[in-house]
């Protein structure tokens, strides 16, 4: 059924130390694919058409500008499309406009497993259709024929110090990748028509999903395993196999809080500071290797993805405090008071857009409810869940008190034996893969151009706003 042939390719430039091998496709699940997202755009490029022979509609406000906005992060600006996810304030994220839950539920599964696939999720993030399990197995076998390191992408992540952090490595290992893109490639040649960027795009997405789980396991094994390393099992499903890298558990339901996890983290709309740093710098015509090593670099941030290390670090802390005492609201809402009374934030609460609890969070919540109920974290998470919400609406400037997802992640890895949370943001990274990359595929099919807002200064805001206030 599939027709996938290796070859070695011979690019005309200098290429690094390591042998460099491009993918040719022609696979029936690959072709299945572009012809499902060529369907989409046929719907979306007739909405872009209309923007532009119609300029009523294309100059038609959509909301109102404030200094507020320009000075506060760009918070509510309506700014870019996104149209794989949209993150609903009350109901969370929504994969082209099905609820997590749902996604969870009609989704793919593994055999004998509960949670959907991840790979289910790309599929629908880029095509806006539920896969059937036999694309999804397609798309395995897939994924799992792109999935090679080039050999000086495997020596550059295997000299890095140990001692660096996991999130640095990441981004210096697809970087290392970016000379196999495919797009870069074909742009420096001269050979891709522009109608053509969006599956030259799309070939460098698939390879780099194929890739970025053998990155983040070799960082892994590499930091904390002294670089022995294990081979993939091509039996396995994406994010099966990415968990049997990991080598931290024979337990069958670490393959499944991996599949969950990284199902659910694999979009969230577009703002973002992973996200839209990817969705800049693509928008330069940079190909996915360069724009995710950008995002990856966003997401090292202690207010984004990093924020989930912290999570784990905050509940090691506070588990290690009750000195040995059940966890209770009355103790933990005290605990709260002190770190915010110590000036710091409580990590895995509030959320830039969101003002409810994480459906994310729930999800995780259900799993570990279910299968880890006696680890004395997931107790001490349960009770967080109660006591945190009130000590936060009390500072009366928090807008939303609620948990967000990173601060379940992390119990539900530490549970199976991955315990190093250095290394949870990476987690985040192989999942978030699949959403970034889904953006940049939909940039190009729908043309966007090269982002480029104007700035101001500070002067203009304010003379501005001060002649404009009434
Ligand atoms: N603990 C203490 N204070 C908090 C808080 C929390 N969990 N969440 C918000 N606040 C504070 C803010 O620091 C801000 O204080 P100042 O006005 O003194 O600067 C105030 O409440 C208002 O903030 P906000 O409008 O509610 O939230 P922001 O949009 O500014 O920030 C976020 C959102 C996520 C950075 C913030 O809630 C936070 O720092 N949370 C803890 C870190 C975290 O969990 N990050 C992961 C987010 C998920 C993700 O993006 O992936």
């Amino acid at each position: 059924m599939l027709n996938t042939v290796l070859r070695a390719h011979k690019p005309s430039f200098s290429l690094p130390v390591g042998s460099v091998r491009y993918l040719e496709t022609t696979s029936d699940i690959v072709a299945d694919l572009k012809g499902r997202i060529g369907k989409l755009a046929k719907e979306k490029s007739a909405m872009m058409k209309e923007f532009k022979e119609n300029k009523a509609m294309a100059g038609a406000p959509i909301g109102a500008l404030s200094p507020d906005m320009v000075y506060g992060g760009m918070r509510g600006i309506k700014a870019m499309v996104t149209d794989t996810s949209d993150l609903d304030a009350i109901e969370g994220i929504r994969y082209r406009g099905i609820s997590l839950q749902q996604v969870n539920e009609r989704l793919p599964k593994a055999r004998g497993g509960t949670c959907g696939l991840p790979e289910g999720a790309l599929w629908l993030l880029l095509t806006g259709e539920i896969p059937t399990e036999e694309q999804v197995k397609l798309l395995n076998v897939e994924l799992h024929r792109r999935a090679y390191l080039p050999g000086n992408v495997e020596h550059t992540l295997d000299k890095l110090p140990r001692t660096m952090h996991p999130m640095t490595q990441l981004g210096i290992g697809i970087l290392a990748l970016q000379p196999e893109s495919r797009f870069a490639d074909a742009y420096r040649m001269g050979k891709m028509r522009k109608g053509e960027y969006w599956e030259y795009t799309l070939e460098d997405s698939l390879s780099l999903i194929a890739q970025i789980p053998l990155v983040a396991a070799r960082i892994y094994r590499n930091t904390y395993y002294g670089g022995k390393h294990l081979t993939s099992r091509p039996d396995l499903d994406w994010a099966g196999n990415y968990a049997h890298l990991l080598g931290v558990s024979e337990d069958e339901k670490f393959k499944e809080v991996t599949r969950l996890y990284l199902m659910l983290h694999a979009d969230h709309e577009g703002g973002n500071v992973s996200a839209h740093a990817t969705h800049l710098v693509g928008s330069a015509l940079s190909d996915p290797y360069y724009s995710w090593t950008a995002g990856v670099c966003g997401l090292a941030g202690p207010l984004h993805g990093l924020a989930n290390q912290e999570c784990l670090r905050w509940l090691e802390k506070t588990h290690a405090a009750l000195k040995g005492a059940e966890p209770t609201v009355e103790n933990i809402t005290e605990y709260a008071k002190k770190t915010l009374a110590e000036g710091h934030v409580i990590p895995g609460f509030g959320h830039a857009v969101l003002r409810n609890t994480d459906p994310r969070y729930m999800l995780e919540r259900e799993f570990a409810l279910k299968y880890m109920k006696n680890d004395p974290l997931v107790k001490l998470v349960d009770v967080c869940f109660h006591a945190i919400p009130p000590v936060l609406e009390a500072t009366g400037k928090v807008k939303n008190p609620y948990p967000n997802v990173d601060a379940h992640s992390g119990v539900c890895m530490k549970h199976y034996g991955l315990h190093q949370s250095d290394y949870y943001t990476v987690v985040f990274a192989v999942s978030r893969t699949l959403g970034v990359v889904s953006q940049l595929v939909w940039s190009r099919v729908l043309g966007m151009p090269i982002e480029r807002p104007k700035s101001v200064t500070l002067d203009w805001l304010h003379s501005t706003a001060k002649k404009n206030a009434t």
